[in-house]
């Protein structure tokens, strides 16, 4: 479907349940709401599915949303979810009666009875606004959780999945008249103390591979207990490897519990992220993907740089 199909097809329905991915992040959240916020504007029934995993930095957007049931929804949509294991656990009985799927994701699982899906996309929100405008339906309320979905997912329009394109969804977004520079300085220009803690350690323990190229950094469980940081403080930490001279590659390898880490790979041209995390059931794009792997830190780092190195060298 295109954003014009998607718009005409929702707008031909009413009692609308939308549905975000597991550990919400901007996109996901800025998307719901502001496509919820759109369809309340042209009269129908619309909430977002309560999602636990919510973040006091994301949790404003989604809060005159939320509905803890969605049982008397009769129109299913998923905003930013590329894969059935990445919904929430409240959402499942909900899964197999998607509508419409409005994705980005290039390993995004084909469910839904509908999809709207454009890999070439920086974010999920840029094809919200599409489907909003089509819908007659943008407004403030809309466009301020566009902003944070399509500011947050491109590192305020630095990483290299940036566009033209996600400029001008943005320009288009400001324009009416957002408080923009709040979600700027929240999501870009502020970091608690126990995140500079944890960037500290991550930093001070940091390892490299293959002639300096590839960046291997580590948050146990322990290190989240020692610095006492929440799942806020911990967003996005994946980001951080990237940042250091002459890597191309970066592994970020986040303990969820004992054993089960959450791996997050960002690389450069030489190495494509999905290949490397779908080695491990995981997927995401070209140039960041993720999966989850368990062992000890010395036995997934050790499966993981092989990986790697299979996808570098063939
Ligand atoms: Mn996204």
């Amino acid at each position: 479907m295109t954003p014009v199909q998607a718009a005409e097809f929702l707008k031909s329905r009413d009692d609308i349940l939308i549905l975000t991915h597991r550990r919400p992040d901007g996109d996901t959240i800025g998307c719901a709401a502001g496509l919820c916020a759109a369809l309340r504007r042209i009269g129908k029934r619309a909430a977002i599915l309560y999602n636990e995993e919510i973040t006091p930095n994301n949790a404003h957007y989604a809060e005159p949303y939320w509905t803890e049931d969605g049982s008397d929804f009769t129109t299913v949509v998923s905003v930013d979810v590329a894969a059935y294991d990445l919904f929430p656990k409240n959402a499942k009985p909900y899964v197999e009666k998607i509508a419409l799927a409005i994705d980005h994701h290039p390993s995004f699982e084909e469910f839904g009875e509908n999809h709207c899906v454009y890999p070439e996309r920086a974010a999920c929100g840029e094809i919200v606004y599409e489907i909003v405008c089509a819908m007659d339906a943008l407004a403030p309320e809309s466009a301020l959780p566009l902003y944070a979905a399509v500011s947050t997912d491109t590192g305020c329009f630095v990483y290299t999945n940036t566009t033209p394109n996600t400029h001008r969804v943005a320009a288009a977004l400001m324009e009416q008249g957002i408080d923009y520079k709040t979600v700027n300085k929240r999501h870009f220009r502020t970091k608690t103390k126990k995140r500079l803690a944890l960037e500290g350690a991550m930093l001070s323990t940091m390892e490299f591979f293959d002639e300096g190229r590839v960046v291997v950094l580590q948050v146990p469980c322990a290190l989240m207990e020692s610095v006492q940081a929440t799942e806020a403080d911990a967003e996005d930490l994946s980001a951080l490897g990237g940042l250091v001279e002459g890597t191309d590659c970066s592994i970020t390898m986040r303990e969820l519990d004992a054993g089960v880490w959450k791996v997050s790979v960002r690389s450069g041209k030489r190495i494509n992220a999905t290949e490397v995390c779908a080695k491990h059931g995981g997927g995401g794009h070209a140039a960041a993907a993720g999966c989850t792997v368990r062992g000890t830190a010395d036995e997934v780092k050790a499966m993981l740089l092989a990986s790697v190195d299979e996808v570098a060298h063939g």
